[in-house]
């Protein structure tokens, strides 16, 4: 029997997304990604160290924080736009500070969809380790990525198959999923009260507004959980839907968040574009919350239809319809044993360190 030696601990630095500050929900699921890793691979004892935009704050985790102007969202530009970094950019001064204090570890995490790391990659005395949080947004930063997947194979992580599938270099990527959960910072709840859920960005690309119009045909209660990062968006679906039964409980930590959506009978996910993994539905998994999602992207490759929640027909709001009178049909507990086992930290964990094990060796 080969008893592998126990591999030496890492010591690992993350660069977070420069769309926002860690905990100020505008870095999205990254954020969850960044806290959930660096949490499971300091239990594993590896030393993790995070650099990110000034007011960063992940609680017990050691951040570095970096000074400078937010990176605009990849999302929100056209696929021929040039690259474009604001004046004191906080993405160039982080990556400085990574490259001043690069001999002090053994591998960077990237977590940042942009331009910058990826032309960086060659610079660097050590491996990244390279976090695709998207599916292909600008061909600028698409080239880029693709130039390190050629040049350093093995280094560009994406979190599903849907999602590398929409890059011309799918086959040079690594499937590492997006996050997992600890079961124990989630209850699990089997009595929800009559009300669904939406966790995430406000923002045009998660389509809230198909789920705030589900809420107004079925009647049912729909709180609405994450930052707004796109106010004229989010006006614009109250004007839309004056009568949909809709609360907002705004951008809430975990412990809380975890508390008003086991509560539910079940979550809406409606994402507009191929989300890369959907974090927010493990989360839902793990309270024993059903996910109804539309049939596109990560959340195709989460849910079991029938089975852990429902996946419709995309931007169909009448399939949403049709599938919330159906959440009865789901046992609640089945949903708690995928996030307990499939998407747990610990599993997730497993295939992170082995994929950084990897690019060290
Ligand atoms: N846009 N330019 C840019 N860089 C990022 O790191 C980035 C982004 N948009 C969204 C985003 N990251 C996160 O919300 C991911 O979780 C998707």
């Amino acid at each position: 029997m080969n008893i592998s030696s126990p591999q030496p601990s890492l010591k690992i630095l993350i660069l977070s997304t420069p769309v926002g500050a860690l905990g100020s929900g505008l870095g999205g699921g990254v954020e969850l990604t960044i806290a959930n890793l660096a949490r499971e691979l300091q239990s594993r004892g590896h030393r993790i160290d995070i650099i990110a935009p000034m007011g960063s704050d992940l609680g017990d985790l050691s951040m570095i924080q970096i000074p400078g102007e937010l990176q605009l969202t990849a999302q929100t530009q056209e696929n021929a736009a040039s690259i474009v970094m604001p004046g004191n950019p906080v993405l160039a001064n982080m990556w400085a500070k990574a490259r001043a204090i690069q001999a002090d570890y053994d591998i960077i995490f990237n977590t940042a969809f942009d331009w910058l790391p990826f032309y960086l990659t060659p610079f660097f005395d050590l491996p990244i380790a390279h976090f695709v949080s998207m599916g292909s947004q600008i061909a600028a930063i698409d080239a880029a990525i693709e130039g390190v997947a050629i040049d350093f194979p093995g280094t560009i992580g994406v979190c599903t198959r849907t999602q590398a599938e929409t890059f011309s270099f799918a086959d040079l990527c690594c499937v590492v999923g997006g996050s997992g959960v600890d079961p124990a910072v989630y209850q699990y709840c089997d009595t929800p009260a009559d009300a669904l859920a939406w966790l995430g960005r406000i923002s045009p690309e998660k389509a809230l507004e198909d789920a705030v119009a589900a809420a107004e045909r079925t009647g049912i209660k729909l709180k609405i959980m994450g930052k707004i990062q796109d106010l004229a968006y989010w006006e614009k679906i109250q004007c839309d839907y004056p009568h949909a039964p809709i609360e907002y409980l705004g951008f809430l930590p975990t412990h809380e968040l975890q508390q008003a959506l086991r509560n539910c009978r079940g979550m809406l996910m409606t994402p507009r574009w191929i989300e890369a993994f959907g974090n927010v539905a493990i989360e839902a998994l793990a309270c024993g919350v059903p996910v109804i999602a539309y049939r596109r992207g990560g959340p195709a490759e989460i849910i079991t239809d029938g089975k852990t929640g429902f996946l419709v027909e995309p931007d169909s709001v009448e399939g949403l319809v049709v599938a919330i009178d159906r959440l009865d049909e789901i046992d609640r507990s089945d949903c708690r044993h995928a996030a307990e086992t499939v998407f747990s930290q610990a599993a997730w964990g497993n295939v992170i360190e082995s994929w950084f094990y990897r690019l060290v060796g």
